[in-house]
């Protein structure tokens, strides 16, 4: 009898630390921005960089975006307008190059973004986004909305997917 009473306290420590360690687990990859560049903030020593943690990104509006992609159905992304996180930090140029953990590099257009409402997607219907899954930050288009601008292949290298970083140029 009381053997099993020590088993049963041993299993529910097990289950109670496999609970615990899930969100962990689930977000392997800070949810964090470096941005660099021409830009009127920097919070760094070296005043080149503005480090936006992830309380940062999460206090910014929540913008939702419903479409499918290449890659993905048709599902509702949510997180901070691009636009929102360039005012941010002060951008004061066009060109956004977007620097991600799988070493991609590709420069949008900030005005361009703007005009579609583009977001810097953390989740994807209520799931925050892994790495494995296009995390931590996925620039998302209305692509359904606006399916002759933003489908074929020169549409599709502006969905960047596991950025880390910008460089406001
Ligand atoms: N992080 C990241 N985002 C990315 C890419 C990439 O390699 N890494 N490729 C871009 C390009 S050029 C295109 S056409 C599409 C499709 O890339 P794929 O053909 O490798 O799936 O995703 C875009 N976003
Ligand atoms: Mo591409």
């Amino acid at each position: 009898m009381r053997q099993q009473s020590v088993l049963r306290f041993l299993a529910a420590s097990l289950l109670a630390s496999w609970l615990v360690s899930l969100p962990f687990a689930a977000s392997a990859a800070p949810l964090a921005l470096d941005v660099q560049g021409m830009i009127g903030r920097t919070n760094d020593a070296s005043h080149s960089v503005y480090h936006i943690s992830e309380a940062d990104l999460l206090k910014l509006p929540v913008h939702t975006i419903t479409t499918s992609t290449t890659w993905t159905p048709k599902s509702t992304f949510a997180g901070p307008l691009l636009g929102d996180v360039l005012k941010l930090v002060d951008a004061r140029a066009d060109g956004i190059e977007l620097r991600t953990i799988d070493d991609y590099s590709y420069t949008v257009s900030a005005r361009e973004a703007e005009r579609y409402g583009a977001i810097l997607a953390y989740s994807r219907n209520g799931v925050r986004l892994t790495v494995s899954n296009f995390g931590p930050l996925f620039l998302i288009y209305p692509r359904d909305a606006y399916p002759s601008e933003l489908s074929g292949s020169a549409a599709e290298a502006k969905f960047v997917w596991q950025i880390k970083g910008m460089v406001v140029k």
